[in-house]
């Protein structure tokens, strides 16, 4: 008689379809070079809490207040992380309060502008081939893409195209014209600093709140090696999981206190922690991922370490690192080089574009993701490049590394060249990697290169490596 199921089987014997692609994902990530800009390896400490009984418990609500029993321990970790966030980044609790429930960037986002917006309120954020996020109020001439386009009326503001970074000029213009209500200070493909003062000072001009989406660089801030936007803002929204290095979540930083009326000079009082505690749950969400937020508090621990700011000043030397060596071999980059973790190559310069050098990238094992540029047209053949520092740098790769993984992507460039000089549309492109004998053997000899030298680096977080 067959074995009856318990619940016990580990996932090889439960399941080993899943198993099996698991196991290629595990031998993907070894063997290759990870420059998603977005993209990090988590712990060890933090992946296990992922797979720990946490997941099972539900708990609707905040601690001390939930719509179900059972939940005295996930209470205790709820307020742990939320205590650890606001230490992670040097916050007074008197000043500032934290909601951690959001699922992702995303939800945290949009929980964060329905807290103080109503419908068809207004934003301005970085537009999107400017280097800003969808989250951001992203539409195009034909359409509204974002959810946040299409609740609230959004107009973007855009890069200075002689110098690759914020117009704030054209910001502050025209925020005075369309008065929006919130103005998010915040992106996904910028490799420069954000002029948080400015920020305010044009947010105090209009009367807006100031948003701060600092996902991309929150690990850089909490090891206080880029400024930090609190100071100045009024709501901080972040990812956990790109350079801050932890489990996939978002967080809510929201001021309390009083603020002082620029104009008036009056002490005005923050009435943020309701809002943006109801626009999370009940409004947006449902139960909290206790796992996550465990797995979040884990990570805000390491990142109160020395071996945290080591890794981010690491982070910062890498992306510099990769920014030279691309000068040296004639790229451009969009702003001309970089001040955090990534590099925004724009491949017009070399008569190419993202989507075809993307293309060979993910045939030779190095991940990037195409990107536009400033003045794109196209989304899907967009002419830029993103390449981050963080991913590579968790794995022990230092500047000298970094010189090497741009010298492998120049190999895998000049194939996009060379197919892009026989082919005409991107379909053709494509299909010539898949049947050209030369190309698919220079392919496979650059994926040999890339995979000696990646999987000799060590991994965070697996088992065997
Ligand atoms: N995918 C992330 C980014 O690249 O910014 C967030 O959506």
């Amino acid at each position: 008689m067959a074995k009856q199921w318990t619940g016990q089987e580990p996932l090889a014997q439960d399941d080993p379809e899943m198993w099996e692609l698991v196991k290629e994902e595990k031998i993907r990530q070894v063997n290759g070079l990870e420059l998603i800009a977005s993209e990090n390896f988590c712990s060890r400490a933090a992946l296990e809490i992922m797979g720990s009984c946490l997941n099972n418990k539900y708990s609707e609500g905040y601690p001390g207040s939930r719509y179900y029993g059972g939940t005295e321990v996930v209470d205790k970790i709820e307020i742990l992380c939320q205590k650890r966030a606001l230490e992670a980044f040097n916050l007074n609790p008197e000043e500032w309060g934290v909601n951690v429930q959001p699922y992702s960037g995303s939800p945290a986002n949009f929980a964060a502008y329905t807290s103080v917006l109503s419908p068809h309120d207004r934003i301005m954020g970085l537009d999107l081939p400017d280097g800003g996020h969808l989250t951001h109020g992203f539409m195009t001439e034909q359409k509204k893409i974002s959810a946040t386009s299409v609740y609230f009326e959004s107009m973007p503001y855009k890069l200075n195209p002689a110098t690759g970074t914020i117009d704030y000029d054209i910001l502050a213009e025209n925020s005075k014209l369309f008065r929006p209500k919130v103005i998010i200070a915040g992106t996904s493909a910028y490799s420069r600093l954000l002029d948080y003062p400015r920020f305010r000072q044009i947010c105090d001009d209009v009367g807006a709140i100031m948003l701060a989406d600092m996902a991309h660089i929150s690990g850089l801030v909490a090891a206080g090696v880029i400024p930090a936007p609190f100071p100045h803002a009024d709501i901080v929204t972040t990812t956990t999981h790109k350079t801050l290095r932890g489990v996939r979540a978002g967080l809510i930083f929201y001021r309390k206190g009083v603020r002082k009326n620029p104009k008036t000079g009056k002490d005005v009082p923050y009435d943020l922690e309701n809002k943006v505690n109801f626009a999370v749950f009940p409004s947006l969400q449902g139960g909290p991922h206790n796992h996550a937020i465990a797995g979040v508090a884990v990570a805000l621990r390491q990142a109160k370490q020395p071996h945290f700011r080591i890794y981010q000043e690491q982070v910062l030397k890498n992306s510099k690192a990769m920014a030279k060596k691309l000068n040296e071999l004639g790229y451009k980059m969009v702003s001309d080089g970089t001040d955090n973790h990534l590099v925004l190559v724009d491949l017009r310069s070399k008569k190419l574009d993202g989507a075809r050098v993307e293309s060979v990238c993910n045939k030779v094992n190095i991940t990037a993701n195409k990107n536009t540029c400033p003045g794109d047209k196209s989304a899907l053949t967009p002419s830029g490049l993103r390449l981050g520092a963080p991913a590579l740098t968790s794995r022990g790769f230092d500047e000298t590394d970094f010189e090497k993984v741009i010298h492998l992507l120049d190999k895998a460039v000049a194939i996009a060249s060379d197919v892009k000089s026989k082919t005409d549309k991107l379909k053709d492109f494509k299909e010539f990697l898949d049947k050209d004998e030369a190309t698919i053997k220079s392919m496979e000899n650059l994926k040999k290169e890339v995979e000696a030298f990646a999987s000799t680096f060590p991994m965070p977080g697996f088992d065997d490596h």
